[in-house]
């Protein structure tokens, strides 16, 4: 396509013109916001150009299509990083500078799209910019929130929930395609009669929702592949029940309507916990119905034969939320196409591929039988008929074998089990992280990889480095080209050629300045933020991601307690100033989670108003973590803390964001830090703690006594102590009692479950060694250098190229 090059003048005419036709207003008197609208929306006009040939392209070339299915794109803004996709960054900063606009401040302006919870969807999020970055045709395929993740304050040191009304004030990056509905019918009977000896089934007395398709352009790296991001909205059939208007009910003529619509209006905020909610099982049937009937119709479009639909379309599925897309296949397929039971299988087991991103039991989706039977009637018959083919197929190579056969149902105990039928109706299972796979294989999911060996494969998570380093760390991604070139932006894997540098001290430097200067802005951002003053040469030692126990953010606490103690008690101990950052959202119900998030804000309390320690120790919690506040804290971090319970965190993709940025990692071997520890060598990484192996041992065993560790460990005993006697909230000496009674006596038959007593002690040794090697600074530049250089296999691309090579097989397009 031949595209004339973007100058300086376009780029300030096309502000101009924005603000007179959008607003009726001129330089001289927008507003902030109408400033941020124009600027997104002159940039968004040359998106929506090359969107409009790379669509045209893909409807002639006919070619295979991904569909990524996600109830979560956590996409962050998008402004920012479409001007950096499309190369536009300097002209639009020259530009604005020349209109006297500041573009920095304006590009604060723009809401985060929080459509997702943590790691799962910023994954998600990341694959789609390799997705368009590689020239794959590859589209997300999701929820329209109304309220994204809610906005977390922090009163008294307890969260508060905030609904993120994100699209109060529109949305730029959308385009509402209402001509494009799509019809979801939920609940009624079905009927089923044979017409010709044909099954003719129908569903009576639904209740249909409208599904509006919103599109956003997704912006690959100088790419011409423009991607689709569809969004979908809930919308009742009819505006109002005029009839009941009429007769002056109009809260009820309003009821109807808001039943429909707040489908779509906000995102669970469960992480890693599954609640069995009917209205969120209703968003997932609704996102997956729209989503498989836009495909079957643009594929139809396309003049294919339904046949074929695998050989022209592979729909991925992100986890089990979206696991009723393989029974809503079957049922387009057989209700609608006309299709045998067993060709419509071939077709469907040939199309789905799953991804599983957890292994903790409580958050493995079940729904209750009944519940499924009552709001999808069809859907639940043909699930109940994929299970009795399943169960005959075991019972002939398993007869009489009561016991395998129970425990591979995928309905048993009137319960459908969300991950079974996703094994059964995917031709690829993955886990995202080797020791995650192999848990997968040899734990999770041991019965069902001794009959599909061959679907079991590993694909280890990555991100995006544009996003994560070329964006959010320019002057690092600045010293990295003057060293190696350009070439690792588009192949990550060039990044390797740093190691050569690592012991080069102008390199080391001029990191170390970068560092000190990310350091300095973020130390104003804290300061705005919290009042707190914290000193940009301390180590800035880094915990963010969701909070939850396993991720262990209680073990850090303790440990800073702990390193408070000895300052306290010990005048000449000496440690490089220390400052440890905290962000993290908590599940609203998730007491425990809150309650560490308060014991957070004592302890940072506590210690931050002691100037006996001579600001040796900073703890800072920087509430609402979101993605546009992990881009402004991972450039500024030297340690990054990835401390998970091994065998828990499926992989983790933090722990690569800060290894991209060259933070170095105190972490466990569990999930991608295993891989991360190959990559860059163990001198090169802190690792502490017990093996996932041990873990499962002492949990088999059921031999872990933490009673006795706080026994004979004077200064944990110290630390856990201080927990209830007063020393870090005097008024109310009981507040975190909970806290203290799980970790050295349990309930419920459980202690300490997360091991935190059991691994003090490596981190305390592990985190001496950090500090003992920050005070060379040869060492320790060289160590993250050496990160920096072996970054390249965490990459997004990499992970994406992985995907297309054994599971999508897509055809690379470059126009
Ligand atoms: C049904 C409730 C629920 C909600 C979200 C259950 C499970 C989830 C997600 C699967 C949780 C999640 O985000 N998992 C994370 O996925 C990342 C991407 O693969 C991994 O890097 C993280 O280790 C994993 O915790």
């Amino acid at each position: 396509m031949l595209k004339k090059e973007i100058q300086v003048e376009d780029i300030k005419n096309a502000i101009e013109l924005k603000l007179q036709t959008l607003f009726g207003r001129t330089l001289k008197n927008a507003s902030k916001p109408q400033l941020y609208k124009a600027v997104a929306t002159a940039l968004r006009d040359d998106i929506m150009k090359t969107w409009a040939y790379s669509k045209e392209k893909s409807l002639e070339e006919n070619g295979k299509q991904l569909y990524y299915l996600s109830m979560e794109f956590l996409m962050g803004r998008f402004f920012h990083n479409n001007l950096t996709n499309l190369i536009l960054e300097e002209k639009a900063e020259i530009a604005c500078n020349e209109l006297g606009i500041d573009l920095e401040e304006i590009r604060e302006i723009e809401p985060d799209a929080g459509l997702g919870n943590g790691g799962l969807g910023r994954l998600a999020a990341c694959f789609l910019d390799s997705l368009a970055t590689l020239g794959l045709s590859g589209h997300g395929n999701g929820i329209r929130y109304e309220y994204g993740l809610f906005k977390q304050k922090i009163l008294d040191g307890y969260q508060v929930e905030m609904p993120d009304s994100w699209l109060e004030d529109g949305n730029v990056w959308e385009v509402a395609k209402l001509e494009e509905p799509e019809m979801v019918y939920f609940g009624g009977i079905v009927e089923k009669t044979m017409e010709n000896g044909k099954l003719v089934v129908w569903q009576k007395n639904c209740q249909c929702v409208k599904a509006i398709p919103y599109d956003v352009p997704i912006v690959g790296y100088k790419s011409d592949v423009v991607n689709t991001l569809r969004l979908w909205g809930a919308r009742a059939i009819k505006p109002l029940d005029m009839g009941l208007f009429g007769k002056g009910q109009y809260v009820d003529a309003l009821a109807e309507k808001e039943l429909a619509e707040v489908i779509s209006k906000v995102l669970y905020p469960e992480d890693n916990h599954e609640e069995g909610k009917y209205l969120r099982l209703k968003q997932q049937y609704f996102f997956v119905s729209a989503s498989i009937q836009s495909i079957i119709r643009k594929f139809k479009n396309a003049g294919n034969d339904i046949h074929d639909l695998h050989e022209k379309a592979v729909i991925h599925i992100n986890d089990t939320h979206p696991a009723l897309g393989i029974p809503e296949l079957m049922r387009i397929l057989i209700d609608q196409e006309g299709l045998g039971w067993e060709e419509a299988w071939d077709i469907t087991t040939k199309t789905f591929a799953y991804t599983n991103h957890t292994t903790l039991p409580e958050a493995l989706e079940k729904w209750p039988e009944e519940l499924i039977k009552q709001l999808l009637p069809r859907i639940y018959d043909i699930i109940h008929e994929i299970n009795e083919r399943f169960c005959r197929k075991l019972w002939d190579a398993h007869p009489y074998d009561w016991d395998t056969i129970g425990k591979m149902a995928i309905i048993s105990h009137g319960e459908i089990h969300m991950a079974k039928l996703c094994i059964v109706g995917s031709f690829s299972v993955n886990g995202v992280a080797k020791l995650h796979s192999e848990i997968l294989k040899k734990d999770i999911f041991r019965d069902f990889y001794k009959i599909y060996p061959k679907k079991f494969i590993n694909v280890t998570n990555g991100v995006t480095h544009r996003r994560f380093l070329l964006r959010a760390n320019p002057d690092l991604a600045k010293s990295i080209t003057k060293r190696i070139g350009d070439g690792w932006v588009t192949d990550s894997f060039q990044l390797k050629k740093l190691e050569d540098f690592c012991q080069d001290t102008t390199l080391q430097e001029e990191i170390y300045k970068t560092r000190k200067h990310n350091k300095e802005e973020l130390a104003k951002y804290i300061l705005n933020k919290t009042n707190i003053k914290v000193d940009p040469t301390s180590i800035f030692d880094t915990h963010i991601k969701r909070l939850h126990e396993y991720k262990r953010q209680l073990l850090n606490v303790l440990h800073i307690m702990y390193l408070y103690n000895k300052l306290l008690d010990n005048p000449n101990y000496t440690m490089h100033p220390r400052t440890f950052v905290f962000a993290a959202k908590a599940a609203p119900g998730y007491h425990k989670a809150k309650l560490i998030i308060k014991l957070i804000h004592s302890v940072a309390d506590k210690i931050n108003n002691d100037s006996t320690i001579n600001d040796q120790l900073k703890v800072v919690f920087l509430e609402n973590y979101r993605v546009s506040l992990a881009e402004k804290i991972i450039p500024a971090t030297d340690i990054s803390k990835q401390i998970s319970t091994a065998g828990k965190e499926a992989s983790g993709t933090g722990n690569m964001k800060f290894m991209l940025n060259g933070a170095l990692t105190i972490g466990t071997l569990d999930g991608a830090n295993i891989e991360i520890k190959e990559a860059v060598g163990s001198d090169n990484i802190f690792i502490f703690g017990l093996t996932a192996e041990e873990i499962a041992n002492y949990t088999k065993e059921n031999n872990y006594n933490p009673y006795e560790i706080y026994q004979r460990d004077s200064e944990l005993k110290q630390v856990l102590d201080q927990l209830i006697n007063g020393f870090i909230e005097p008024e109310h000496p009981d507040v975190f009692r909970e806290l203290y009674n799980d970790l050295v006596y349990g309930h419920g038959g459980c202690i300490d479950q997360y091991f935190v007593l059991k691994d003090f002690e490596s981190y305390c040794y592990i985190n001496a060694k950090a500090d003992e090697i920050y005070k060379n600074p040869k060492k320790w530049w060289r160590k993250s250098i050496i990160n920096i250089a072996n970054a390249g296999y965490f990459s997004s691309d990499r992970t994406v190229e992985e995907y297309n090579e054994k599971v999508w097989n897509l055809k690379k397009y470059t126009f």
